[in-house]
């Protein structure tokens, strides 16, 4: 333990050092201050650090009030924005003619929210909030502080307690479906670029010219990489102002790999979401899209990669984890589990020792 304790520490400072010659030091923290006053006083963002993974950066630190979500009735949701000064940043700039969003995700990307909250004269924003399910959950905050030339995206953990049930992020799709509209998304997310991206709302087929501005334009787009709910930086095409069918954003993806998007679209004075998995790369290297995921939602303790069964550990954690997996499952999933379970499953609650 001392041990892996210790190599932790070298790999981290091998990051910080590395990390600084590249030039990407925000990646591990706030800028340090410079003696002399010769540092800038908003530093660049640094190349190739998506927003979002950070609860504090540039001096600016996102702090919750609320400990944890509702999953009931909504309940009040508060939170600060702490300048670099400690004190609560009461002013800013709007962007997409709103002063702060924030987004709700839970881990697994999904029960995705899109909301606008109240700022309080003493800095505390606050809007009534309902997770859809238990979980743990990322929060956003996206806002530009006064004075400030650039936005920032600041993100924290904030669980929905209860059991948690991930689902899998489901398969790369240029198609959603969402209250009777089909969205189809074009373009391809490339790494390194401002990529191009056209989504063409329908309605029984028909193509839909008659959408109505939402936040500064005819869609808002939100892109989020799975693994870390890195937040990408997207943003509509200031040329294209038809009010439908087709929407144009250009989003800046950092890396391969596969990411959710998801478009909320106003029409008919309803704001709707419609949600895409999609996978960045280039030529060979693109990220191969995962397996479909099991028509099944239930989460299950075994996969046909599985070793085999050992003897029962009492009341070790793993087999106290079991037993709360198993409470989920019908008796008779719960009695025949290996042998009705015939595909991976990629969100596997199980912890026992791989071989
Ligand atoms: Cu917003």
């Amino acid at each position: 333990m001392r041990t892996s304790i210790k190599l932790g520490g070298y790999a981290l400072g091998l990051v910080a050092v590395f990390g600084a010659a590249l030039g990407v030091g925000n990646l591990v923290g706030d800028p340090a201050p410079v003696a002399g006053g010769a540092a800038p006083a908003h530093p660049a963002p640094a190349v190739g650090v998506p927003g979002g993974l950070q609860v504090s950066q540039d001096g600016y630190r996102l702090v919750p009030a609320s400990r944890e979500l509702a999953t009931g009735a909504p309940a009040q949701f508060a939170f600060r924005v702490l300048g670099p000064d400690g004190q609560p940043v009461t002013r800013y700039t709007a962007t997409h003619e709103k002063d702060l969003h924030l987004i709700v995700v839970r881990r697994d990307l999904s029960g995705f929210q899109h909301v606008h909250p109240t700022l309080a004269a003493d800095g505390t924003w606050s809007i009534p909030l309902r997770a859809g399910a238990p979980g743990q959950y990322r929060v956003f905050a996206d806002f530009q502080p006064a004075g400030r030339d650039s936005g920032l995206t600041l993100g924290v953990d904030v669980p929905a307690a209860g059991l948690y049930r991930p689902v899998a992020v489901p398969a790369p799709a240029p198609v959603a479906a969402v209250d009777g509209y089909q969205v189809t998304l074009a373009g391809a997310l490339v790494p390194g670029t401002s990529s191009k991206l056209t989504l063409t709302v329908t309605r029984a087929g028909q193509p839909v010219t008659d959408l109505q501005p939402y936040l500064g334009a005819y869609g808002h787009l939100v892109a989020l990489r799975d693994g870390d709910l890195a937040y990408l930086h997207v943003h509509p095409d200031e040329a294209s102002t038809d009010p439908g069918p087709a929407i144009t954003f250009y989003a800046e993806v950092p890396s391969t790999g596969t990411y959710r998007l998801y478009l909320d679209f106003k029409h008919g004075d309803t704001v709707r979401t419609a949600e895409f998995t999609a996978a960045a790369g280039t030529g060979a290297a693109a990220a191969a899209p995962p397996p479909p995921p099991p028509p099944t939602t239930v989460t299950t303790r075994a996969s046909p990669a599985a070793p085999p069964r050992r003897p029962r550990q009492g009341r070790g954690r793993a087999s106290a984890l079991r037993r709360r997996v198993d409470q989920g499952l019908p008796r008779r999933s719960r009695a025949k589990g290996r042998a009705l379970i015939s595909k991976p499953r990629p969100y596997a609650l199980d912890r026992r020792p791989k071989p």
